[in-house]
């Protein structure tokens, strides 16, 4: 450890993260997390991370600050807030409104990243060495944000700050400044509630606090491949990410509750114009979500399911471009566009099918799909 240059302590890391926009700083010993750990190694022993990598491909690594800072001493975690400011509602003209998840609207992370660096410069100029880490394989965010006395693990598997709810993204600096830890373990303030777990579109919360991730649409949204068939319905608009375990949430209430809020259409984007985008654009405009392998086809695939769920039948827009996904020779496009054909009762169009026959397509056609009602 460097000598000091100038004092600090966790009471100005503190206020210098609320100056710098942080919602709540809390610091704690950066012992590794070895309950997370066997919960992971657990989850992933019986399939519940289903072929997700992030935390889960190397569980020991993630746990264990001193992996990514060998002299690290404490952890100084932060949350900031992605409530909404505005209700959100889709735009009339959209041909099928496709709706993206709170924490995805922007870029939250950016101001997190930003607010947290700054505590990291002051202990740098104190002399010590600091990393910042958010939403990265190297650090379990929620753990970490449970230990440095920010909130509770609710059933819904989220952190919820008191009084104010889990619309937080969450962040630490690892550190070598033998900071104070005065920080309280947050007692559970879900009580007998279970709204969220009902909530849940596809019975993923399988336990308070456990996700199987094979029936989360979060994840199933950001999952290579076929997406599955038996939860394409309760996928219904969402384009990336899912709120219903948040919304359901009473501690989650909007920022001016008892008061309106304005409305605005941020937050929805247009399923049929999403396809209509070549590669290029779709990246620029989408590429900062999590995409399989920065392949563009998955924002496609689930761009077809909103529309599917959304989208009138006999719209000339919806016509042009699920006939021409039906044209694609890629089986992902054209697999899904039958899926959206048959929902929207538009057997028809499938004479555009022009992919060879093969297994993932052959098992579409033979699929007995549920035509919507429409209105
Ligand atoms: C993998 C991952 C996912 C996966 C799996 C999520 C999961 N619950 O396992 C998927 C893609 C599904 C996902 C979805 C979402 N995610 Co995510 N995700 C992550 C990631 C990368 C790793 C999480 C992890 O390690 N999971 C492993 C398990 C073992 O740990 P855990 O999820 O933290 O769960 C804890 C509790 O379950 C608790 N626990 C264990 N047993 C029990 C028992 C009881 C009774 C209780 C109450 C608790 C409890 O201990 C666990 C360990 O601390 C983190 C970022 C990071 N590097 O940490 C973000 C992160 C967890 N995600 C985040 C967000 C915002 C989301 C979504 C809300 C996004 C959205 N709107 O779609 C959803 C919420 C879904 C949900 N209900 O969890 C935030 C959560 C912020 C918060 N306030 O909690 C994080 C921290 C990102 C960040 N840096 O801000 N995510
Ligand atoms: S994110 Fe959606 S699908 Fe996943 S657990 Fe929450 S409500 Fe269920
Ligand atoms: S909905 Fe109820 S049970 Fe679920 S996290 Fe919120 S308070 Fe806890």
């Amino acid at each position: 450890m460097a000598p000091m240059s100038e004092s600090i302590d966790s009471e100005k890391v503190r206020a210098l993260g609320r100056e710098a926009g942080l919602d709540a700083v809390g610091v704690c010993l950066a012992d590794p997390f070895d309950d997370t750990r066997s919960e992971i190694e657990r989850r992933k022993a019986i399939g519940l991370s289903d072929t997700m990598q992030f935390t889960f491909r190397n569980p020991a690594r993630s746990t264990d600050p001193q992996r990514t800072l060998d002299s690290v001493q404490r952890l100084v975690v932060a949350a900031r807030s992605y409530r909404p400011k505005t209700r959100r509602r889709a735009d009339d003209s959209m041909a099928a409104p496709a709706r993206i998840a709170d924490y995805a609207v922007s870029d939250y992370y950016a101001p997190l990243r930003a607010g947290l660096e700054v505590i990291a410069g002051a202990l740098r100029s104190s002399g010590y060495s600091a990393r910042v880490v958010a939403d990265d394989n190297a650090m379990v965010d929620r753990a970490a944000a449970h230990r440095a006395g920010l909130g509770w693990f609710g059933k819904n598997a989220n952190l919820l700050l008191v009084g104010h709810g889990s619309q937080f993204v969450l962040g630490s600096v690892l550190t070598d400044a033998p900071l104070e830890t005065d920080a309280e373990i947050v007692e559970d303030g879900c009580g007998p509630c279970r709204r969220c777990i009902t909530a849940c579109p596809t019975d993923a919360i399988i336990e308070p606090g456990v996700i199987d991730a094979r029936r989360c649409l979060a994840w199933l949204v950001q999952k290579t491949g076929v997406f599955p068939r038996e939860y394409r319905v309760a996928l219904a608009d969402r384009i990336y990410g899912c709120d219903d375990c948040q919304t359901s949430c009473p501690v989650n209430r909007p920022a001016d509750a008892g008061h309106p809020l304005p409305t605005s259409t941020e937050g929805y984007v247009d399923a049929v114009a999403m396809l209509q985008m070549d590669d290029e654009t779709l990246l620029a405009n989408f590429g900062r979500w999590y995409i399989p392998r920065r392949e563009p086809r998955y924002l496609r695939r689930n761009a077809l399911l909103v529309i599917a769920n959304t989208a009138q039948p006999e719209d000339q827009r919806v016509e042009g471009v699920v006939c021409s996904a039906l044209a694609s020779n890629d089986e992902i496009i054209a697999a899904h566009a039958i899926w959206t054909a048959r929902r929207l009762g538009r057997d028809d169009w499938i004479a555009w099918l022009d992919c060879p026959r093969t297994d993932v397509i052959q098992q579409e056609l033979e699929l007995d799909v549920p035509v919507r009602a429409m209105f």
